[in-house]
C-alpha cells in the first residue's frame, strides 16, 4: 500500500519533469475575484520546445467547477469570449495568455481569489500528458 503510493508519486514527479522539458511556462497570474462575480482568468506564456506542435485542450482546479480555455473574438461590433477546443502551440513558438487575448476561463470559483494567494492547475494536453503549474493572485489594474 505505502509502497504503491511512493511508486505513484515518483511516476507523477518523473511525468512533470519530461514534460516540463518540452513545454515551458512562465509567468502564472490569476485576476482577484471582482466582487460579486463568480468567475475568474488565468494567464501565463507557454512555450513549446518540443519537435511537434502542442496543443492544451483544457485544465482543472480546485479553484473552480469548471476550468475552459477561451479566446476573445470581435463579432458584431462587440468583444466576446468563446471556448477554444484546442490551443495549438507550434514547435518553437510562444503563446502569451493575456487579459483581452487567451485566458483559462475560471467557472464556478469556490471562494472569491484575493490578491497573495497561489492557484494549483494541472493543464491537460490532447496526448494525454498532463503538467502541473501554480499561479499568483493580482490586483486587478
Ligand atoms: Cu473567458
Amino acid at each position: 500500500m505505502r509502497f504503491t503510493w511512493i511508486v505513484g508519486l515518483f511516476t507523477l514527479i518523473f511525468a512533470n519533469f519530461a514534460h516540463a522539458a518540452d513545454v515551458g511556462i512562465d509567468n502564472v497570474w490569476l485576476r482577484e475575484t471582482i466582487p460579486g462575480s463568480q468567475n475568474g482568468a488565468a494567464y501565463f506564456t507557454i512555450t513549446n520546445q518540443h519537435t511537434e506542435t502542442v496543443r492544451l485542450v483544457g485544465a482543472t482546479t480546485a479553484a473552480a467547477r469548471v476550468v475552459e480555455v477561451h479566446e476573445h473574438v470581435m463579432r458584431d461590433g462587440m468583444m466576446r469570449m468563446q471556448q477554444v477546443p484546442a490551443l495549438e502551440i507550434a514547435p518553437a513558438a510562444t503563446i502569451q495568455l493575456k487579459p483581452g487575448g487567451y485566458h483559462l476561463m475560471l467557472f464556478g470559483l469556490k471562494k472569491p481569489l484575493v490578491v497573495g494567494e497561489q492557484v494549483d492547475f494541472t493543464l491537460n494536453f490532447d496526448n494525454g500528458d498532463t503538467m502541473l503549474i501554480r499561479g499568483d493572485v493580482r490586483a486587478i489594474k
